[in-house]
């Protein structure tokens, strides 16, 4: 393996993972977290999400990265470090390691180790003169990484996957990840838009049953990582726009009145009740940007498709 890849685990997730599922189940709404759909088969699951046809928001972010990517480079100016937050797979990335000014270092963070690791070695062999710093961590948390503050940083947190987070807790995280970086260090956040709620309907609930295979997949993560009884024939996958929260909400209804086992400890379930398993908030043009705003931020640039189905924001603190 290369020498040009570095790997630092910050990830302690067996204590994590079993303390917030087991809290998330004990809630009178069950919910988990949508971070526990990445295991190494839901990664994979949703990589084939993006390929769906309805599942426009991939399509359309990377369009908009490869149609303004000198636009993009130039706006963002000479960079050292591009740290990617949530790096699947690469397809994104790319059109930035091609075309960022001074570009010396790029620090994908992942929870989902093997994926994280596989994705940096190809990476490295693209782009042979970047040093790799690949970190398995959570930034949903504090994470200190391995860093010099004074050379001018860039975080690239694409796919609308800020939309997991509602909105007090995206102010949280903008905090966090303020105090990452210096003054003049930038944010460039893919953000999925409001539009007809058909068109996000249809994205959450693609005709090939993926995106239910990957909400489902979570119960299997929670049985091979804590020990759990979840059988997947027992649940449905349900999505929805909920208009009045701007969100798409994913959950898992149970079929059948049954009982569940986690870490020793039952849960029970009525028939017809679910988890809940994932928000994905979406943002006009101008709520993100105030979004921002109010967080440390200021809205330099942001780039969209003909239809603003999907944009892209430059951001500095
Ligand atoms: C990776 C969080 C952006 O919300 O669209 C895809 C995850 N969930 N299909 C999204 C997801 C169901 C995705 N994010």
């Amino acid at each position: 393996m290369s020498q040009q890849v570095e790997s630092y685990d910050m990830y302690t997730k067996q204590h994590n993972m079993r303390k917030e599922v087991l809290d998330g189940l004990s809630q009178v709404h069950k919910i988990l977290q949508a971070k526990y759909f990445y295991d190494q088969a839901g990664s994979e699951l949703f990589e084939q999400i993006t390929y769906q046809p309805e599942y426009y928001l991939t399509r359309t972010e990377l369009d908009i990265l490869y149609q303004h990517q000198t636009a993009i480079a130039d706006c963002i100016g000479p960079v050292h470090t591009l740290i990617e937050y949530g790096s699947g797979s690469s397809r994104k990335i790319k059109s930035l390691l091609s075309s960022l000014h001074q570009l010396e270092a790029y620090m994908p963070i992942d929870i989902s180790k093997e994926f994280l690791i596989q994705s940096a070695h190809q990476l490295s062999q693209d782009y042979p003169d970047l040093q790799i710093k690949a970190v398995c961590g959570d930034y949903s948390e504090s994470l200190r990484l391995p860093i010099e503050d004074k050379l001018k940083k860039v975080i690239f947190f694409p796919g609308s996957t800020i939309g997991n987070f509602d909105p007090a807790e995206a102010a949280d995280f903008f905090r966090r990840s303020s105090q990452l970086l210096e003054k003049g260090d930038g944010f460039l956040i893919g953000i999925d838009t409001k539009k007809e709620a058909t068109v996000l309907h249809q994205a959450y609930n693609d005709e090939a049953g993926i995106t239910a295979r990957f909400n489902l997949n979570i119960l299997n993560h929670i049985n091979t990582s804590l020990g759990g009884t979840f059988d997947l024939a027992l649940f449905d996958h349900v999505a929805f726009y909920n208009e009045e929260f701007g969100r798409i909400e994913m959950h898992l209804k149970s079929r059948i009145d049954q009982l569940v086992t986690v870490a020793n400890q039952t849960f029970t379930f009525k028939q017809g009740e679910t988890i809940h398993t994932e928000n994905s908030y979406k943002y006009s043009i101008e709520e993100f940007q105030l979004l921002a705003n109010q967080n440390g931020f200021t809205p330099v640039k942001y780039f969209t498709d003909a239809r603003e189905h999907f944009s892209v924001h430059y951001l500095e603190k």
